[in-house]
Parts: structure tokens; sequence; C-alpha cells
């Protein structure tokens, strides 16, 4: 059986969520972010990131990791990709053109939009108003997601999906990935065909099922 080690509240959301669309069994091995432990390394800690039996399965010490058939497999998209590919039509790609295409898109998410996303979701996640250093952030990681979100922006509002005219696991990566921004306002209200795909990626009821699980794990 697939093993997705790492919590829900990690990019791990991303390979659930996949499961839940192809109706892939896995077990979940809770491994946590050391960062969000006040002391990773005391005796007691929950398995994390730092644990050793974590690092020797996975020396990056980054979550998500999966083990299927053998085979240990580290990077969220590489993992979502590979299952897809292996148990995931319609949801992975039908040839090769699709299947360069959902690479394509998804290391385009990763590398031209989820570290500024991420930015925009750490500092606006804070609960607290933005101190200046902060708020010229935010306004430094909008400015540089224009570009790139209008890529996506012009792509769905042509295409309707990602890839193959159908949803597929490159909307999974995308979306996930686009999640990050979508608290913001003053950037997504320029992505109405954004807004829209995204809102109706997140209404799937796979997403919603992951959703859950997150929302049922400790902040
Ligand atoms: N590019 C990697 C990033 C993995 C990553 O940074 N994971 C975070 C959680 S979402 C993590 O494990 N951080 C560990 C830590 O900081 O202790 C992927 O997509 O899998």
């Amino acid at each position: 059986m697939l093993t997705i080690h790492g919590v829900t509240r990690s990019r791990a959301s991303r390979i659930i969520w996949l499961c839940h669309e192809i109706g892939l069994t896995y077990r979940q091995v809770p491994v946590i972010q050391a960062y969000r432990l006040a002391d990773p390394d005391a005796p007691d800690a929950p398995l994390n990131t730092h644990s050793p039996g974590f690092l020797r399965l996975s020396p990056a010490g980054a979550i998500p990791v999966i083990e299927d058939d053998g085979l240990v497999l580290s990077e969220s998209m590489a993992c979502t990709l590979h299952l897809a590919r292996r148990y995931g039509q319609p949801f992975g790609p039908a040839d090769a053109a699709e299947d360069a295409l959902m690479m394509q898109w998804s290391f385009f998410a990763v590398a031209a939009i989820e570290p500024d996303a991420l930015t925009l979701l750490f500092l606006h996640g804070s609960g607290r108003a933005a101190s200046g250093a902060e708020a010229a952030a935010i306004a430094t990681a909008a400015e540089r997601l224009m570009r790139p979100l209008a890529v996506i922006e012009d792509h769905l509002a042509a295409r309707g999906q990602m890839v193959g005219g159908r949803f597929t696991v490159a909307d999974i990566n995308t979306a996930e990935v686009l999640r990050y921004a979508q608290g913001h306002a003053p950037l997504m209200q320029g992505f109405p065909a954004i807004r829209a795909w995204l809102a109706d990626c997140q209404a799937r009821p796979a997403f919603r099922r992951m959703w859950e699980m997150r929302l049922a794990e400790p902040e």
C-alpha cells in the first residue's frame, strides 16, 4: 500500500487530494515540520522532519515523502506526477505530450509562483497587522506574481483547465500553489478566470475531504 509521510498541513495536501480523486488507498504517517515544534529534538517530540528515523528515509528532511512499492520519493510535485501517471487516469497523462505539459505547468507553479505565494500566505496568515517591512514584502511578492498569474489567467480563460480539457493532476498541482496567494484580494481581483477555476477545484469532494483532514489537525 502507498505510504504518505507528512501531516496534511503541508505540501502532502497535494498528494492526499490526488489520492482521493483517484480513489487510491494510502497509509499516512503524520511527520510534522520541525519548525512547528518548540523542541523537535526532545526525546518525547513527535515524529518530525528532524527525527533520525525520518532523516534516514529522506536526508533532505522535508515532507512530503511517499513510499510506493519500494520506491521512496520526495518532492511533492514528483510524487503527484508519479502517482497520476501510474494510477491516475483520467487525472494523469493520456500520452507523452500531456505528460510533458503536466510537468511544464507543475514546474512553472513551483518555480515562478510558489516562493512569492508563500510569502503572501505567511505574512497574511500571521494574524496581526503587517509591519512596515512586512507590508513592503507583501507588496513586492504581489507585484512579482502579476506576470506568472497573467500567464495562468490567459491559459485558463482560453482552455478552462490546465491540460487536456479535463481536470487533471496539473490542476491539482497548480491550484495548490495558487491557494497560498488566494487570500491576497488586491492581487486576485485582477484574475477572474483563476478565481472561478480555483472555486471549481476547491468545490470538488476530494479537495473538501483533504481540507477537512487539514482542519482536524492542530494548527
Ligand atoms: N520542494 C519541496 C518542499 C518541501 C518542504 O519544504 N516541505 C516543508 C513542509 S510543506 C518541510 O518539510 N519543512 C521542514 C522543516 O522546515 O522542518 C516539495 O515540494 O516537496
